[in-house]
């Protein structure tokens, strides 16, 4: 049996679902609506008590924490292998993969927060918003949150992250200038990985990731979009935030 809790195919949530999606693995799809903080229901909070998403539940063991579960999948199950043979393609899948998670993620989401989820949310009433920051677990949450809701990120912080995103936006178009895959020549759970944070950066950020500026980023983008399991993964999506996958059609 399994079940993955998950929001839109998107950042975390969407690296479990397009590699399981990418290995052809069936499981029940639980979906939690992040922007009305489904994640810190006490239902929820008895998978996973830290309160956030993804989750995985494989014959009642849980599984948090993104990367690692997406190599579980890969391990676990039949399909095609998503983690290169070779040494050296391991080992630079895995490099992309830590400089994805601890560089680039953190910075675009706070601009995503700032700009999206914080707008998103904020429609709510402010005293109820302030009782359900009041029951995030997680301190790292809870302040993430009460900045995003009440436009606390400074502008110093933002700068910083918008800086760092441009930095990581030109390392990546470099290195996709000598390989075709983040691995080098084989598909793994590195593209997985960054397709989920960087598959609208060309909307996001029209003035750096664009087919001027960083032809090689586009070019990869598209043939990830181009894969039937891409498709069938954003097709799960409910909201707006998932269809801006459909700006990475060929014209
Ligand atoms: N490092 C964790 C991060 C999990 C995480 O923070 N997920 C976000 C969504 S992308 C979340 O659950 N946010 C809910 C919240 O902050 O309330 C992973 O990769 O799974």
């Amino acid at each position: 049996m399994l079940t993955l809790y998950h929001w839109e195919p998107n950042a975390n949530s969407g690296k479990p679902m397009l590699t399981l999606a990418e290995k052809g693995v069936e499981y029940r799809s639980h979906y939690l609506d992040l922007l009305k903080f489904d994640q810190h229901q006490p239902e929820y909070l008895e998978v996973n008590p830290d309160g956030t998403i993804p989750a995985l539940v494989h014959d009642g063991r849980v599984l948090t924490e993104s990367t690692p579960m997406m190599e579980y999948i890969d391990e676990q199950f039949d399909g095609p292998p998503l983690r290169p043979a070779d040494p050296v393609e391991r080992w630079r899948m895995r490099w992309w993969m830590r400089f994805f998670d601890s560089y680039f993620a953190p910075s675009l989401s706070m601009i995503g927060w700032s700009v999206f989820v914080g707008p998103a949310a904020r429609q709510r009433d402010p005293q109820e918003l302030r009782e359900a920051i009041d029951r995030i677990p997680l301190e790292s949450r809870r302040v993430a949150w009460r900045k995003a809701l009440f436009n606390e990120f400074t502008a110093a912080e933002l700068a910083e992250s918008r800086r760092r995103v441009a930095f990581a936006v030109g390392v990546l178009e470099r290195h996709l200038t000598g390989h075709t895959w983040i691995a080098g020549e084989t598909y793994s759970l590195g593209d997985i990985n960054g397709f989920n944070l960087g598959y609208a950066l060309p909307l996001s950020q029209p003035e750096r990731c664009n087919d001027e500026c960083t032809p090689r980023i586009m070019e990869w983008l598209r043939r990830i979009y181009e894969r039937p399991a891409a498709k069938q993964t954003w097709a799960k999506g409910r909201t707006q935030m998932a269809s801006r996958i459909k700006m990475l059609e060929r014209t």
